[in-house]
């Protein structure tokens, strides 16, 4: 059987199945001229200098739609496969966006700890909070998960504003300016893929465009967001709120960010559910499956896409 190189968590279903056509080797005890095939994931992807060493390697199967950990470009030149997990997660990372723009508008957390503190009963009701009805709604990244965000906000009532970098057939409105988008919506919904593209390319001109009834929520990759201007504009009130599931240098949370009331923080859980990281891990494994079978994979990234 062919060696696969495990990096990152499998799932017993996962293990089970792929046992029955790999051998599994772990980053501590392989050969490098044996590994065919490498399972991974979007946070811990793959190192260039492990990735240059694996000198018959074929195919990288990640378990995750970002893949800015994998060196795609030079896979793709050396007639490597790079396949993620597409589609199967669009409804729970958006699902994640809406459920942390709705904890800001209506200060969820902060009314939870009003009651478990017992707060309500010495001191009667908490302030009011905002309604998150009719609200404008910038999607930065209007791709397979934007859209599905767009969609999701409807019962809200939501204006849908949209900055990609092509505009689409859609009948929401579209900005070919980040900046001039934010200065026109109330909430901010980051879901771009990260890379060198996207490197904090929301920055404190935009998060003081989004401004101080502005809400920030990120559930693509930390490094889309410049996280000190970030904690700066949540301090001095130059921004709202903010609903962070991402951050720069996770597990890593700036305890600034940590300290602020006027923030809802997730743990990297955008996909996090029982039903939806099944499908995906189910996904990581076709790919592999498949292209033991024949040769071919089903959801290629798109720089491998013509292999
Ligand atoms: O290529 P376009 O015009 O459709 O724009 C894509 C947009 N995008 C950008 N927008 C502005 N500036 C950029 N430099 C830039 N680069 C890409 O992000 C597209 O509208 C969206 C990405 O959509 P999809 O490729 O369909 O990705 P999906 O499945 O929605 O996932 C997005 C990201 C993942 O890469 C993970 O980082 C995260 O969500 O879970």
């Amino acid at each position: 059987m062919p060696d696969l190189l495990q990096i990152g968590g499998l799932t017993e279903v996962m293990k089970a199945r792929l046992e029955s056509a790999f051998t599994i080797r772990q980053l501590d005890a392989f050969e490098p001229e044996k590994i065919t095939h490498v399972m991974t994931n979007g946070h811990d992807g793959i190192d260039p200098e492990l990735m240059a060493s694996l000198t018959n390697l074929k195919l990288i199967s990640s378990n995750g739609v970002g893949y800015d950990a994998i060196d795609a470009d030079t896979a793709a030149r050396r007639g490597i496969y790079v396949t993620h997990t597409p589609n199967v997660l669009n409804a729970e990372v958006a699902t994640t966006a809406v459920l942390l723009m709705l904890a800001c508008y209506r200060e969820l957390l902060r009314d939870d700890a009003y009651v478990r503190s017992g707060t309500w009963d010495t001191e009667g009701n908490p302030p009011l909070t905002r309604s998150a009805d009719n609200q404008t709604v910038g999607i930065l990244g209007l791709g397979r998960i934007g859209h599905e965000i767009a969609k999701k906000l409807a019962p809200w009532n939501a204006k849908i504003l949209y900055h990609s970098r092509t505009k689409k057939d859609v009948t929401y409105t579209y900005y070919d300016n980040l900046t001039a988008m934010a200065l026109d919506c109330d909430v901010l919904i980051c879901i771009t893929p990260g890379g060198p593209s996207t490197h904090k390319i929301v920055n404190k001109e935009v998060l003081e465009a989004l401004g101080p009834n502005g809400t920030l929520i990120n559930v693509s990759r930390g490094s889309v967001v410049d996280e000190t201007a970030l904690i700066e504009a949540l301090q001095s009130g130059a921004l709202g709120w903010a609903g962070l599931d991402v951050f720069e240098a996770e597990p890593n949370v700036p305890q600034a960010l940590r300290d602020l009331s006027n923030t809802v923080l997730l743990p990297h859980v955008g996909s996090a559910t029982v039903e939806t990281r099944a499908a995906m891990g189910a996904l990581t494994v076709d790919n592999l499956l498949q292209h033991l079978k024949d040769a071919t994979v089903i959801s290629p990234v798109p720089e491998c896409a013509h292999l």
